[in-house]
């Protein structure tokens, strides 16, 4: 009989709304570590603020929830520092690509090894509905009762037009699929996207969990994931029809293979010398 494994990492009793699509993502996240064989003390869960951002809560791994749209720099703080340390993002779409936007961008140009999963339920949850950068021209909120007048952000176009080395798309209701684009991503050696779709029953009825289920499907093996133009045509594909996997996959060097200090020792390993700061101090004044 095979051997039947304890899972490592457990989850905690949450504050979501029952039904919320944020359950699943948190299921593959769980599976994805567990079928790495990773161990809790050695990964790191980063959050900002905001419904996904909660995610550090409800893991046991080590957590951070930093501030709202300030995910991104701890995290490749922490991976700067400790590089044996699996490093995951879990934010949300107004979080990430929102009050996040511009660590969005400069985290995809550093290519720092991080996988970094966006909740991307198209509205801002936690503050009660008010519409996200991937909210649809027109759609009505609690506080755009004309709708909103922005166009969406296509975070996935913008990913690649920034060169990261990793893009995909994933839906909490295709758990299967999900765990291994986060496996995929965890291992992928850079900055590793995955854009999740994620219904949020309580302020968007209009990407509901059907409206999902009708128009995703799986890139099958005709996508080629090294072809950066296959790719940004499979990431303009929204509507009547959504592709859900890998858009995208080609490693790239690290910001920290241009930063030659930082080889050997990590930082994390490395006794500060005081004569040294002392030396440096001196020289300022
Ligand atoms: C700088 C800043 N701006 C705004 C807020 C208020 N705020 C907290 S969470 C949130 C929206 C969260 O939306 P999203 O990131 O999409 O996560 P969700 O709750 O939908 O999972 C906002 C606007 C804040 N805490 N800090
Ligand atoms: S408000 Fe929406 S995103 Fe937040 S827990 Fe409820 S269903 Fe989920
Ligand atoms: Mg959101």
């Amino acid at each position: 009989m095979p051997e039947v494994r304890e899972p490592r990492f457990k989850l905690g009793e949450t504050a979501w709304c029952p039904g919320c699509g944020d359950f699943g993502i948190l299921e593959s996240l769980r599976a994805a570590l567990d079928e790495l064989e990773l161990e809790p003390h050695r990964v790191l869960v980063v959050g900002g603020i905001g419904q996904a951002a909660k995610t550090p809560q409800y893991i046991n791994a080590n957590g951070f929830c930093g501030l709202h749209g300030r995910a991104l720099p701890p995290a490749v703080a922490a991976k700067m520092v400790n590089p044996a340390l699996t490093v995951i993002v879990n934010t949300g779409d107004g979080d990430s690509y929102g009050e996040g936007g511009n660590h969005f961008l400069h985290t995809i140009r550093r290519n720092v090894d991080i996988a970094h999963f966006v909740h991307d339920n198209q509205i801002y949850g936690l503050t009660k509905g008010q519409a996200s950068p991937t909210t649809a021209t027109g759609q009505v909120t609690h506080v755009q009762p004309s709708g909103s007048p922005s166009l969406p952000m296509n975070p996935l176009m913008l990913a690649l037009a920034m060169g990261a080395g990793f893009v995909a798309r994933g839906f909490s209701g295709d758990r299967d699929l999900l765990t291994h684009l986060m496996i995929e991503a965890i291992r992928f050696r850079g900055y590793a996207l995955v854009d999740i779709l994620q219904p949020c029953l309580s302020f968007n009825k209009i990407n509901t969990f059907a409206w999902y289920k009708k128009r995703v499907y799986r890139l099958d093996e005709t996508h080629d994931p090294s072809d950066l133009s296959g790719a940004l045509s499979k990431a303009q594909e929204w509507g009547e029809r959504i592709p859900l996997g890998i858009l995208y996959r080609r490693e790239k060097p690290l910001w920290s293979d241009h930063l030659p200090h930082l080889a050997g020792v990590p930082l994390v390993d490395r006794q500060p010398d005081p004569a040294v700061l002392q030396a440096l101090l001196d020289d300022l004044t």
